[in-house]
This record gives structure tokens, C-alpha cells and sequence, in this order.
């Protein structure tokens, strides 16, 4: 049976899930490790347990330091888990049982060995991938934030020998936080949820997603900034499924021209002063441009 997008928003609120580590659950090549081809064989046992929805733990390329919620790419297959090709395939046998797939969506943060970060790190400061990250010169800003893992951390922020700086975390150093302040990076994040919901991923859940913004004198948790981002991504979801297609070339086109003259305004509006433009770009360009 093959199940419509086109469904009652609140169907997660009935549906019977099971949540499955693709890494734990069935090895189908005998290397030891789960996989999306060992995952289908396993599917008509699913069904028999009455199970219509699959919730899938992260699957991403990752150095799997914190089991796999510090991704290198987000739009493709850890390769231990099998390829895209596999993934396609379980979700096509998926949805012929009438079994809906939600995918973690981890927006706030990535590995930093993701080449986002890499580039980041070696950029100079107001050029494009410095501001990918919140970069500070110190750590004097979001004093209020608490520090999430304080056996394990010392401080929400880590410096980078690299970058000469010190850069925001609030899980583990080795999970840098992107910068939401920076229209671009909201627009790759959209870009990855497009990506999924055009391979024909059903829903998401989203990991860490209090965090997203900062904000000086404030805990740095739950912003309405963060609200307002997520409300975008919901009406993003809820009319690509009424559609059922993504967005056009031209549609992209259009978001990066505005990006780029959100940029334009922030640079004309600080001038030249390089330690203000470290400072704007690293933290605060999207308060300005939005
Ligand atoms: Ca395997
Ligand atoms: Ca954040």
C-alpha cells in the first residue's frame, strides 16, 4: 500500500513508532556493522509488529564521536549504512507497507570535521565560511548560557589555533555551532530539508533545536528568533508536501539574491573596521539583513 503525502498534518500524533539505530539493527553483509539493505529485510517483521512508522537515528557521513549527531554531509549515507541508491530503496519498500520514514534533522551544530567548519576555521574574518560559524575574540559573550555537559566541558566556548579565535559550542568542542544569525546558513539548512523531502523522507525530528540562536543577556535557549526559523521550516515542509515537488532553480536564485543583498547592507552599514566586521559576521548578521 502506498501512503500520500498528502495527509492530516497531526498524523505523527496516531502513529505507531519505532525507532531504530541503522548501525544496531540488522548487518545484511556480515562486516559486523547495520545497514540500510539489513533494515529492509527487516521491514515485514516491522509491519508484523504493527509498527507504521519508522523513525531512523542519524545515518550521516560522521566521525561518530557522538553517534552520528556530529555530521561531515548532510545530504548523503554514512557509507558503513550502504549508498543514497539504498536509502531510495528502503524508503520505495517502506512506504509500499504503508510506513511513513522520519529522519533526524540536526540543524544547530556540526562536526567539526565537516568542510563547512574547515573552511571556516582557515578563513578570513568577514569572508563567506567565517561566518558559517559564531566566532569571538574572547569569551566574553553569552555569559548566561549554561554550559550543557559541565563534566565534560569546561566552557561553551573553544579555542581554535587555526582560526586564532574561539569558537561557540554548546555540546562537545568537537561540535561547532552554526551561526542562524546568518541568513546563508539558514538557507543551506533548508536546502538539506529539501534535499530529504525530495528523496521522500515523511517528517523529521530535530535534534538540539533550543539552541539555534544567541543573544547577548539571555540563556541562549528557546529565542523567538529560533521560533520564527522554525515556523518558516514547517510552512517550508507543509508546501513542498502540498505540492509535492521542490523548489525551481529560479526559486534558489531568487533566495541567494537576497542573501546577497542582505550581505551588501550588513558590509555598507559597518564600513571597514576589520575588528567590527570579526565581530558582525561571526555573531550578528542576520539582525540587521532580516
Ligand atoms: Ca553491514
Ligand atoms: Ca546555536
Amino acid at each position: 500500500m502506498a501512503i500520500s503525502t498528502k495527509t492530516d498534518p497531526l498524523w505523527f500524533k496516531e502513529a505507531i513508532i519505532y525507532e531504530v539505530s541503522v548501525r544496531a539493527f540488522c548487518d545484511s553483509n556480515g562486516d559486523g556493522i547495520g545497514d540500510f539493505p539489513g533494515l529492509i529485510s527487516k521491514l515485514d517483521y516491522l509491519e508484523d509488529l504493527g509498527v507504521n512508522t519508522v523513525w531512523l537515528l542519524p545515518f550521516f557521513p560522521s566521525p561518530l564521536k557522538d553517534d552520528g549527531f556530529d555530521v561531515t554531509e548532510h545530504c548523503d549515507i554514512h557509507p558503513d549504512y550502504g549508498t543514497l541508491l539504498d536509502f531510495k530503496h528502503f524508503l520505495k519498500e517502506a512506504h509500499q507497507r504503508g510506513m511513513r520514514v522520519i529522519s533526524e534533522l540536526i540543524l544547530n551544530h556540526t562536526s567539526d570535521q565537516h568542510p563547512w567548519f574547515q573552511k571556516s576555521r582557515k578563513a578570513r574574518a568577514g569572508s563567506r565560511y567565517k561566518g558559517y560559524y559564531v566566532w569571538g575574540e574572547n569569551t566574553e559573550k553569552y555569559k548566561e548560557a549554561r554550559v550543557l555537559f559541565p563534566d565534560e566541558e569546561p566552557s561553551n566556548w573553544t579555542w581554535d589555533i587555526d582560526a586564532g579565535a574561539y569558537y561557540w559550542h554548546r555540546f562537545y568542542r568537537h561540535q561547532p555551532e552554526l551561526n542562524y544569525d546568518n541568513p546563508e546558513v539558514q538557507l543551506e539548512m533548508i536546502k538539506v530539508v529539501d534535499f530529504w523531502l525530495k528523496l521522500g523522507v515523511d517528517g523529521f525530528r530535530l535534534a538540539s533545536v533550543p539552541f539555534l540562536f544567541e543573544e547577548e543577556g539571555t540563556n541562549c535557549e528557546n529565542l523567538p528568533q529560533t521560533h520564527d526559523f522554525l515556523r518558516k521550516l514547517v510552512e517550508r515542509v507543509k508546501n513542498f508536501l502540498a505540492r509535492e515537488d521542490g523548489p525551481t532553480a529560479v526559486e534558489y536564485a531568487v533566495m541567494l539574491a537576497l542573501i546577497i543583498v542582505v550581505c551588501i547592507t550588513a558590509v555598507t552599514m559597518l564600513g571597514t573596521n576589520a575588528s567590527n566586521t570579526f565581530s558582525y559576521v561571526g555573531t550578528n548578521v542576520g539582525q540587521t539583513g532580516s
